[in-house]
């Protein structure tokens, strides 16, 4: 390690320190522990450029332990990224560009939000498994077009979540040779020592999940974590973790101490710091020796790696010109939907449950989108999702169907780090009721505007035999109140179809889709620009109607019956399909007074699940906000009172009320 290292890493330390400080507000420990391990990945291994942040082959990495976003913001500032000073300055505060925790799309440099600890690393095995892929498919014998490394940094916390442990799992499984976790193992967390809530041997427990274990013991030691960090590059077989230890808050009065994790220094404490360092720049400059040797050994060197890479796409594009066209589809996400020969479609009248109309779409679609890939949490047989081209493997690098295990949590964490690495999108699949397993990582999809997809069926308590805890109830609710999140809920074939072509249209937000587990009859009055605009009348009696009643899923077609009846009687009653609120709430005014118009004082809701989100539409709800009941299908609707007489009679009560 040279002086200049060390006055890089000082650099880091100090600068970290005192923008929180300024900030009042922030994670000084990691930020001081953690500097050298960075240093030594930016300056000596990452290629990255700040002039082109989307390369495609750059060095990806990701701040999984996202408290460290002080010391992130700072290397990408010397790194050449648009951060100035005065963002580093003004961290954490309204408007920054330097939020409390890394923001994917906010700020350059940064590959994904993280600060729900554990996602990052599940989101880097996502990144991976693309590099993997996309190389498999675009590399020849005398060409690696595709050929990066993907890095994270943990803490302990990371490595204590469960998420973790599914990604890791799977990841030593897939053998992803080019992932590299820098683990900060400080043997401190937030709440004191890790010794008090964990006891197990990490490095046995990393090798029995499949990977290389490497340790440094010396966490200031550059040219130790650079040699791991060399030594995990070589790897022809398995994703390296090396535990790397350090001091949480080195240099600080309370080094060593949980104390130091997220309190903020005070000023003594940082002359402290300054003096223990020997560290004599003043506060918010940068010494013109660690801006050259950022200069030169970061910003020129990724600026040369990419340039050399575009040379090696353009001969790539003269000796493959036929691979070449499709990498740019692929690269610049150029791959739609260009003819419908073929598509599944559906006879109306014909029964079919949705979860089989989604498998068979998504097959189909598959054929037309080689930029998919995806599978499900062992439920293939059940929600009819899978992905193309055989089982993604060792032996099958061109797989498309992702066998995630019951791995719920992970397997979208990692769908989310297929989409973010570009070239590709990832889908995944399960229960509805077990999407509570996994709401984290679609949360932070709905977060970074991403447009992963999550496909589950079994939506209703029509699952029947299984019981209240394979009943989804809640469920609707936590995906149409998460903000940037579109649910479906189609009623019918030509609903889902509609959903599902959707769901492969937009760019910045993640799509939810669920389907039904029982048959559903195809309806003649659902249509694809209906569900392209969230709500739409699927039934307009004879007569002005003066009430309304909004459905989706299974429970559409009742509703339908429902008010069909009450026009013999002379009750004029209109019937919304709702499939997306998300769509409908997003249509112009005029459209959803059209639709629902204030004069239809009465509106009556009808879903198998929480009454909660309807209110927003009607006054009254046929919902459920029981939990389930075991029990054979043919009993369940008329036990929660879903039979077309049911739901009549709930009209009438209704009406009478009024
Ligand atoms: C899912 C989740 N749970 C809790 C937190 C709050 N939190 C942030 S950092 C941290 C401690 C993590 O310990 P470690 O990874 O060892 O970080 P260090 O203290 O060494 O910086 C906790 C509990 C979080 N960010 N995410
Ligand atoms: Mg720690």
């Amino acid at each position: 390690m040279n002086s200049n290292d060390i006055k890089c890493v000082n650099t880091l330390r100090v600068l970290g320190a005192e923008m929180i400080q300024k900030a009042n507000s922030g994670h000084p420990g990691i930020v001081l522990g953690a500097a050298p391990i960075l240093h030594t990945l930016f300056t000596r291994h990452l290629n990255i450029n700040c002039q082109d942040t989307e390369w495609f082959n750059r060095d990806r990495f990701v701040l999984s332990a996202g408290h460290g976003s002080a010391l992130l913001y700072s290397l990408l500032h010397l790194s050449g990224f648009a951060i100035t000073m005065e963002d580093l300055k003004n961290f954490r505060q309204k408007g920054s560009i330097t939020p409390g925790h890394p923001e994917y799309g906010h700020t350059p440099g940064v590959e994904a939000t993280t600060g729900p600890l554990g996602q990052g690393i599940a989101m880097a095995v996502g990144l991976a498994l693309a590099e993997n892929y996309l190389s498999a498919k675009f590399n020849k014998n005398d060409f690696s077009i595709i050929d990066h490394y993907t890095y994270a940094l943990c803490g302990d916390g990371d490595l204590q979540e469960g998420v973790v442990m599914e990604a890791m799992s799977l990841a030593g499984h897939l053998g992803l040779k080019k992932l590299i976790i820098l683990y900060d193992s400080n043997d401190v967390q937030l709440d004191g020592e890790v010794s008090l809530a964990n006891s197990e041997d990490i490095q046995t427990k990393v090798e029995a999940m499949g990977w290389q274990y490497l340790r440094v013991e010396d966490g200031n030691n550059v040219d130790d974590i650079d040699k791991a960090i060399g030594f995990a590059k070589e790897s022809n077989l398995k994703p390296t973790i090396i535990e790397i230890k350090t001091i949480i808050g080195y240099g600080a009065p309370n080094s060593g101490e949980s104390s130091i994790h997220g309190k903020p220094m005070s000023k003594e404490d940082i002359a402290y710091l300054r003096k223990f360092l020997n560290y004599t720049i003043p506060e918010f400059e940068i010494s013109d020796t660690v801006k050259d040797f950022y200069d030169k050994n970061v910003i020129q060197r990724g600026y040369a790696a990419n340039s050399f890479w575009n040379g090696q796409l353009m001969q790539y594009a003269k000796s493959y010109p036929q691979d070449y066209k499709v990498l740019c589809d692929f690269m610049y996400n150029d791959i739609h939907l260009k003819n419908f020969d073929g598509m599944p479609s559906y006879e109306v009248g014909t029964k079919i449950s949705t979860r089989k109309v989604m498998g068979k779409l998504l097959d189909w679609l598959s054929g037309q989108l080689p930029n998919i890939i995806g599978g499900s949490a062992d439920l293939s047989p059940s929600t009819m999702v899978k992905g193309a081209d055989g089982i993604y493997g060792q032996s099958n690098p061109l797989g498309r169907n992702i066998k995630f295990g019951v791995r719920e949590h992970a397997m979208a964490a990692i769908t989310n780090g297929i989409t973010l690495h570009g070239g590709l999108r990832g889908f995944c699949s399960g229960f509805f009721v077990f999407s509570d397993y996994l709401k984290p990582a679609v949360r932070l999809a709905a977060i970074m505007k991403l447009p992963s997809l999550f496909f589950f069926s079994h939506d209703s308590v029509c699952v029947g035999e299984d019981g209240p805890t394979h009943q989804p109830i809640e469920q609707l609710t936590m995906f149409r109140s998460t903000p940037n999140t579109n649910l479906f809920r189609p009623a019918d074939a030509k609903e889902m179809t509609s959903a599902m072509l959707l769901s492969f249209q937009n760019n910045t937000y993640p799509t939810v889709i669920v389907s039904s587990r029982q048959d559903l009859p195809v309806l003649d009055y659902t249509n694809f620009d209906g569900v392209s605009k969230g709500g739409y009348i699927v039934f307009e009696p004879y007569g002005t109607p003066s009430y309304a009643i909004i459905s989706c899923g299974s429970e559409l077609n009742l509703c339908v019956e429902v008010a069909k009846r009450l026009e013999k009687e002379k009750c004029y009653v209109r019937v919304v399909s709702m499939p997306s609120m998300f769509l409908f709430d997003q249509q112009p005014k005029e459209y959803k007074e059209q639709v629902l118009p204030k004069r239809m004082r009465k509106r009556l809701a009808v879903e198998m699940g929480s009454s909660m989100p309807w209110y927003k539409y009607a006054d009254t709800v046929l919902g459920i906000d029981d939990f389930g009941k075991s029990m054979p299908l043919k009993y369940i609707a008329d036990y929660y009172g879903f039979t077309i007489e049911q739901i009549y009679q709930k009209f009438r009560r209704m009406i009478r009320e009024d």
